[in-house]
């Protein structure tokens, strides 16, 4: 899949939650962290609300989106009132009984493969701040490589839980290294800075800042190691993380471990029955697929 290689130049260290763990730490110990609890149902949760209700948007039709305030006398319809609309309840991730409204609105889901949340997905984005300032863009032309879920450097939880709301599309390779897209899905979200960047200040982003992002989702990686096993069956407990399904114990993972029990055998090898699923072999009948049964293959 010659997009792949695409993804060695254009990996963005932006929209990553977690590359930034020696600021935290510091800041950590300097400056206290506003209750997360108060930070949303007593600031972001109005400012987001206020935010919807008082602006609308309008699309091109490539689906770039243009923001604008709503103008009493007018007739738009505000971003508040779309019925387009969609809420995602979302925990935060530190405080148990914090339950988030996440927005979203799709304007076109995407017609080819569905995403999961630890697949990685080729992406155009633009973010802006509640003011509409624009913080981050990466054009048509100038797409990103996202990991859902990384062990270093995952998106933003907002990111993992709308994003596989949508499908990918098709690409066509014009053979001078750009591509045509077509068919992707488009959509635009709200999110309180709890599922962000919450108290870090990051480039233009301010600590406490709720985001508005627009994205296209281009193409789904849905097998990274090119091992025939999707993405999603390389999370054996199937608990969403990736990061502790290790069958061969030899420190890669088997979503990049294309010889997941290590008996020497690339895993898209052990398909006997040829179907292109190694899946549902199980030679010796005891349970486990050959892929991960370092006895058979
Ligand atoms: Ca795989
Ligand atoms: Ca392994
Ligand atoms: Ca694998
Ligand atoms: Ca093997």
């Amino acid at each position: 899949m010659r997009i792949k290689i695409l993804a060695i130049i254009s990996l963005s260290m932006f929209l990553m939650s977690s590359s930034c763990k020696k600021d935290d730490d510091k800041k950590d110990s300097d400056i206290k962290i506003k209750d997360r609890t108060k930070q949303y149902n007593e600031v972001e949760k109005d400012s987001i609300e206020t935010y919807m209700k008082t602006h609308y948007y309008t699309l091109d039709a490539q689906y770039n989106v243009t923001i604008d305030t709503i103008d009493p006398a007018g007739s738009h319809i505000s971003i508040w009132d779309n019925p387009d609309l969609q809420t995602l309840q979302v925990n935060d991730p530190k405080v148990e009984d914090l339950v988030y409204d996440l927005y979203y609105i799709p304007f076109r889901i995407g017609e080819n493969r569905n995403i999961h949340k630890i697949d990685r997905v080729f992406v155009a984005y633009k973010g802006w701040l509640l003011n509409n300032e624009t913080f981050d863009e990466r054009i048509d032309n100038l797409p990103v490589w996202l990991n859902l879920k990384s062990k270093i450097n995952s998106s933003v939880i907002a990111w993992q839980e709308v994003v596989p709301n949508f499908k990918d599309g098709y690409y066509t390779d014009n053979g001078d290294g750009t591509f045509t897209f077509s068919g992707y899905g488009a959509g635009m979200f709200i999110t309180p800075s709890g599922l962000a960047y919450y108290h870090v200040p990051k480039n233009k982003i301010p600590a406490y800042s709720p985001l508005v992002f627009s994205f296209k989702t281009f193409v789904v990686d849905d097998d990274i190691d090119d091992d025939t096993v999707k993405n999603i069956d390389e999370d054996v407990n199937d608990n969403d993380n990736p990061f502790d399904d290790d069958t061969d114990n030899d420190g890669i993972y088997n979503i990049y471990d294309n010889d997941d029990d290590g008996d020497g055998v690339l895993t898209k090898d052990e398909d006997s029955n040829g179907d292109g699923d190694p899946t549902n072999d199980d030679s010796d009948g005891d349970g486990t697929p050959d892929y991960l049964d370092a006895d058979t293959h």
